[in-house]
């Protein structure tokens, strides 16, 4: 479904509050997918997934990254994210079946620290974001 201009503002209006924090809501939402969904931690075995781990973080900051360029290519998704698109096809070879479990522990991460903000309106309007970036993230398998 199309991201309305009404969805577009409720996105952007909640990035721009999240400021410098992206890194640590996504890195929140990396541990919270390895928790309930601990089949994606196979794609990590090379990494130290315990509590706290700076290379999880680190990892966080990349992802909350590539989230904030989304955020700010909305009209060009497809585009924006096409060479992580293709790393994630091509090399890491992830099932993109697995990105919306990542997808939706963001929005329990968000829905948690923002209570106040999470109505049910944001929540239509971050889960039609999200599934925009999992498609064109998804557009390079092929
Ligand atoms: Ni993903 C690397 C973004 C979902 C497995 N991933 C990245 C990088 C970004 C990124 C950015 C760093 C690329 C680089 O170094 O050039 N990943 C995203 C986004 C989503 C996502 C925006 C979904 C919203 N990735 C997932 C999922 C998995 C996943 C669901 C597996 C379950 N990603 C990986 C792996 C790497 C990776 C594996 C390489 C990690 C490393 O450093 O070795």
């Amino acid at each position: 479904m199309a991201l309305s201009a009404e969805d577009r503002a409720l996105v952007r209006a909640l990035w721009k509050k999240l400021g410098s924090n992206v890194g640590v809501y996504a890195t929140e939402a990396l541990e919270r997918t390895f928790l309930a969904f601990p089949a994606t931690k196979t794609y990590f075995s090379h990494l130290d997934l315990s509590p706290g781990s700076a290379q999880v973080r680190a990892h966080g900051q990349k992802v909350a990254d590539a989230l904030s360029l989304s955020v700010e290519r909305l009209d060009d998704l497809p585009r924006a994210l096409s060479a992580l698109s293709h790393l994630h096809a091509c090399q890491l070879r992830v099932d993109p079946a697995s990105f919306p479990l990542l997808g939706h522990c963001l929005l329990v991460t968000l829905a948690r620290h923002y209570p106040g903000d999470f109505s049910p309106a944001l929540q239509a309007s971050l889960d039609k974001f999200l599934s925009h970036v999992i498609s064109a993230l998804a557009s390079e398998y092929r």
